[in-house]
């Protein structure tokens, strides 16, 4: 019996080093400090050979996180909860700026700029994919370009442990 329980092992280590769902490019825009929402942007890949569905995101940081389209109605953008999230086998989805995003609603505490924000998210493969996304103040880029990101992202290359 042991030695099934170890084969059985074994066999399944390989697919749970596949990940099927990866996230990169995690952020969240800085909010003004009386603002109870942020937005988040990060674009997920699916590597694997099935459809998956975001069934759940769990944060501390946000009592209500949704995801949110933007759909356009008589020339304003409209902001609309998304019922289903689905990220296609081998395809992508993307959550940027002036688009889809994640709206952490309900936010348990100020956001300061450089932090990271521990984000879970729950998909239908049973599986759960934790994402680190930085708060980054994006105020002020208008007419500077990125000046402060680039500045936030040579703080993150330093020495510090
Ligand atoms: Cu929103």
């Amino acid at each position: 019996m042991k030695r099934f329980i170890f084969l059985a092992t074994l066999l399944l280590m390989p697919m749970q080093a596949l990940a099927e769902i990866t996230v990169e490019e995690a952020w969240v825009r800085l909010p003004p400090p009386v603002a109870d929402t942020a937005a988040a942007y990060m674009k997920i890949e699916n590597h694997g050979d099935h459809d998956v569905e975001i069934t759940g995101i769990e944060t501390s940081i946000a009592t209500s996180p949704e995801f949110h389209s933007m759909e356009m109605h008589d020339g304003m953008m409209h902001m609309q909860k998304m019922e289903k999230v689905i990220v296609p086998a081998h395809g992508e989805i993307s959550f940027s700026p002036g688009g889809n995003h994640l709206m952490l609603v309900g936010l348990t505490r100020v956001l300061k700029a450089g932090e990271h924000l521990m984000i879970t998210l729950k998909t239908s493969d049973g599986e759960s994919t934790m994402i680190h996304a930085e708060v980054k103040d994006m105020r002020g880029n208008a007419g500077h370009s990125s000046h402060q990101m680039n500045n936030n992202e040579h703080d993150h290359h330093g020495m510090h442990h």
